[in-house]
Formats: structure tokens, C-alpha cells, sequence
């Protein structure tokens, strides 16, 4: 049988270590067939991203830290010049300050707000921007992780929570922008995972049992879940649907008690 991303060409954007949610995603995405390029954020992760790419057949391996407008371009350049077209990109980034991630959201800084915003939210819009010329070729999915801190109010998750809403907003307006390009983009709403932008966060684990608990599959999500839902909005079985959030949450959202 042939695979549902056979001659398919994606970038991945987000792998830390091998918990991310990014790595589930590429797994996915390469297990169907696609070709992958990988960024990395900075010289601390690229070793990692090396590391794990050795698992993937004939991987680009790219600089891409989305506070640099100027990286942000030469990626898509050398992109370009790689690949030649682009049918997949799939944006897994987040980033607020540490200190905005406990205690009020009454006290976050002018400067954190805009750090949250910048990273987690805004660079959607510039990296759809910088593909765009890539993904028109043939027509392509974009693919946004969110959770649900963007809707309803989660313990701690303060500033990253109203960027989740700009960033769920933002998938609407680029959809309807995108879509005339044959672009599609979508986002993912995961549960929570224990990866390392989980780590240290007050209460975590708490949550963890309490979704065990609540949700209706009464499980915690899995990566590969992840994985799995995002090869499927990724893939031509998902051509009707665009400006959609997706939650792969064990359905813990539809509950109201
Ligand atoms: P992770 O720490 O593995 O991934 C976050 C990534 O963001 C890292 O690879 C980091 O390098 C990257 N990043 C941060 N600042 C960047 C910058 N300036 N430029 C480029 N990259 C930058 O954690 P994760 O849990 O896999 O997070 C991936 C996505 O999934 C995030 O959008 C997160 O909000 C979302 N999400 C996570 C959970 C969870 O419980 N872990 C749940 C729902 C949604
Ligand atoms: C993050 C903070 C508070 C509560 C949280 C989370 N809950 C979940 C997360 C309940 C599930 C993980 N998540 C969905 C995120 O988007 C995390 C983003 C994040 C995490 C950190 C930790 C380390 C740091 N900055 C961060 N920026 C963004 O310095």
C-alpha cells in the first residue's frame, strides 16, 4: 500500500529533546513517508536535534530561532534551495518567562506579555508568511499546537493563555487568508504531556491524575496521539478542513464538572 505522505516534503519546528510533542510529530509525519527538515532553536539544542534526526532518511537539519526575523528568512531560504516545494509545516514553539508562569496573572510585566506573544503566537504568522511561496507550489497544511489554557482559565498558565487565544485567532484569519492559496491550517489542542516545557510547573502532576481521573477516556495523552492526529490534518485525508482546532485531549474539554 502506498504511505498517505509518500513524496511529501515537511519541516518541523519545536523539537527540544525526544519528549517533544515536535518529535511524536515527526515520527508520525516520517513513518507516512515524508521527507523532514528539523530546526533547531539554538547552538544549546542542536546537538539533540542531530542526535535524533539520525533516526529519519536524508533529514535537513536547520537554525531557526523565531525571535530573529533574519533566521526566520534564511531558513526558508535554504528551505527553498533543499527542498524546492514544501507541503507540511508544523509549528510546536512556546515561550514565557518562568516567572510569569506562577501566582497572579494580574502581575505579568509589560515585557513578559510581549515575550509571550512574540514567540508563541506571532511567530505563526511570520513563518506562514515565509512559507507561503514554498507551500502554494502544490498546495499545503500548516499545523499549530494550542492547549486549553487558551479558552478557560488554568492554574498558572497566565500569560501563555491569552497568547494561546491570539495564536487559536490567528489560525482563523490565516485560514481564511491561506485558503485561496490552497493552503489549509489547523491546530491541535493537546492534554497535558510531561515534556519539558511541563517540567517544574506548580501542580503538574496533580493535573496529570486529575485528567486520569475526569476525561472521558480517564487516560492521560500520549505523544504518538498527537503524532497520529497531526499526520491525519496533515494529510490530503483532511482536505475539507482548515481553520479547525482539534482537541486530542481524551475529551477532558467537553466536560463541564
Ligand atoms: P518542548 O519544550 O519540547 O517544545 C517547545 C519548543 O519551543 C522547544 O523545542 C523550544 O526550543 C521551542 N522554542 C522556544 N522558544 C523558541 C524560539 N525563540 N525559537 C524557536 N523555537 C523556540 O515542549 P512541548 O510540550 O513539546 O511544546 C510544544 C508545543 O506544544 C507548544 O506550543 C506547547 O504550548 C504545546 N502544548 C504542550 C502541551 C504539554 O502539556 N506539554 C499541551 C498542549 C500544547
Ligand atoms: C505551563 C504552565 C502552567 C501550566 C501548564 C503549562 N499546564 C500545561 C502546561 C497545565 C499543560 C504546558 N503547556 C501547555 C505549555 O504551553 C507550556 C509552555 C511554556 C512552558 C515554559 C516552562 C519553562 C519556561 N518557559 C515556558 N514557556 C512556555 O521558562
Amino acid at each position: 500500500m502506498t504511505q498517505l505522505l509518500a513524496g511529501k516534503k515537511a519541516i518541523v519546528l519545536g523539537v527540544a529533546n525526544k519528549r517533544s510533542i515536535a518529535w511524536a510529530i515527526t515520527r508520525a509525519l516520517a513513518g507516512a513517508g515524508a521527507r523532514m527538515a528539523l530546526t533547531f532553536q539554538g547552538p544549546r539544542l542542536e546537538d539533540n536535534v542531530r542526535k535524533l534526526a539520525k533516526d529519519l532518511d536524508d533529514p535537513l537539519i536547520l537554525p531557526c530561532d523565531v525571535s530573529e526575523d533574519s533566521q526566520i528568512e534564511e531558513c526558508f531560504r535554504r528551505l527553498g534551495e533543499e527542498f524546492g516545494s514544501l507541503d507540511i509545516l508544523v509549528h510546536s514553539i512556546a515561550f514565557a518567562r518562568r516567572e510569569e508562569l506562577d501566582g497572579e496573572f494580574l502581575a505579568t510585566s509589560r515585557e513578559g506579555y510581549q515575550i509571550a506573544q512574540d514567540i508563541s503566537s506571532y511567530s505563526l504568522t511570520a513563518l506562514a508568511r515565509a512559507a507561503t511561496p514554498l507551500l502554494e507550489k502544490e498546495g499545503g497544511a500548516i499545523l499549530a499546537l494550542t492547549y486549553l489554557g487558551s479558552g478557560k482559565v488554568i492554574p498558572n498558565y497566565n500569560v501563555m493563555g491569552v497568547a494561546k487565544a491570539a495564536l487559536e485567532s490567528s489560525i482563523r484569519y490565516l485560514a481564511s487568508d491561506l485558503g485561496k492559496r490552497n493552503i489549509r491550517i489547523n491546530g491541535i489542542s493537546a492534554g497535558p504531556i510531561n515534556t519539558l516545557s511541563a517540567r517544574g510547573i506548580s501542580g503538574f502532576t496533580k493535573m496529570l491524575e486529575l485528567i486520569r481521573e475526569k476525561a472521558p477516556l480517564h487516560r492521560n495523552t500520549e505523544p504518538a496521539e498527537v503524532g497520529d492526529a497531526a499526520l491525519f490534518l496533515c494529510s490530503h485525508l483532511a482536505r475539507g478542513i482548515t481553520g479547525e482546532i482539534l482537541h486530542v485531549d481524551s475529551g477532558y474539554h467537553i466536560m463541564g464538572m
